[in-house]
């Protein structure tokens, strides 16, 4: 008989993930069982439930777990173990579960820089700048030094957060450039970048907008979102009218999806299947 596999993801306000439909229908195309389930802890008691969630789901056997906000840090002390990316990263999104043993990964940044990869080819990151320093802005930095980034400057609206980014990103990668600031630093930043990395959530469907005024966008700028609904933010729409190269952020979400998923099962994902299904949902 064909393997099955039972995994879900654990979070606050996740009812319309699109992460469930992603791995069950990967599993279905691979002709193995699978279902994932939204444990959400909103109707469970909140933060306070992460520990007695975890458990039922060992309990009930599940293969796995992805794991989202509030909740990448709360896991950690959970854990039996981490990889060593997710210790340094300081959060987790995946929890593989071998009987009663868990072990933490993060997947957002692997994710992240496969998509930097697909996109952007070999070519050297350079100087980029990032705006944004939340929980997505810590995994796509990471991703974005650990890809070679020459320099890197944080920004983001509150500038305690984008220092203390930068002060973290300082103690992972000993030696490299690393600046932060505020809002007033943005056109400075980036007329003096290569690359741009927007990690805000402007531009998603509820906060529709340009987290830059868009004249800052040049052809020899690249340009990556997080944002990955609408597939085409505006920014990366005005990115490429100036002929701007882009790195959308459905492959940031599809990544971390495949990755989840060979952790979870073993088995490899297709990635352009994926990515296709993603667009169709
Ligand atoms: O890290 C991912 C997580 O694996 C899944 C997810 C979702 O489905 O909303 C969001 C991200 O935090």
């Amino acid at each position: 008989t064909a393997p099955s596999f039972l995994c879900g993801l654990i979070g606050s306000g996740i009812a319309r993930s699109l992460t469930p439909t992603l791995h069950e229908t990967e599993g279905r195309a691979q002709g193995v069982g699978y279902v994932y389930r939204i444990l959400d802890i909103d109707s469970r008691g909140g933060l306070e439930a992460l520990p007695r969630i975890l458990g039922a789901a060992v309990e009930f056997g599940f293969d796995g777990l992805n794991v989202t906000h509030p909740c990448k840090q709360a896991v950690m002390p959970l854990l039996d173990d981490l990889s060593a990316d997710a210790r340094m990263l300081g959060a987790v999104n995946t929890v593989k579960i071998d009987g009663d043993r868990l072990t933490g990964h993060n997947t957002d940044w692997t994710g992240f820089s496969r998509n930097l990869e697909i996109g952007l080819g070999d070519t050297p990151l350079g100087g980029v700048v990032q705006l944004g320093a939340g929980g997505a802005g810590a995994a796509v930095a990471y991703a974005t030094m650990k890809r070679g980034a020459e320099t890197f400057t944080v920004i983001d609206a509150d500038p305690t957060r984008s220092a203390a980014l930068a002060d973290r990103l300082r103690s992972q990668f000993p030696g490299r450039t690393v600046a932060s600031g505020g809002l007033t630093d943005v056109s400075d930043a980036v007329r003096s970048a290569n690359g741009l990395v927007h990690a805000t959530p402007i531009g998603m469907a509820a906060h529709p907008g340009i987290a830059l005024d868009a004249e800052l966008l040049r052809p020899d700028l690249w340009v990556a979102d997080v944002v990955y609904r609408p597939t085409e933010t505006e920014l990366l729409r005005r990115a490429r009218a100036v002929g701007a190269r882009t790195v959308s952020g459905v492959g940031m979400t599809v990544g971390q999806a495949v990755d989840s998923f060979r952790i979870f099962t073993g088995r490899d994902a297709d990635e352009a299947r994926m990515t296709a299904h993603m667009k169709r949902i």
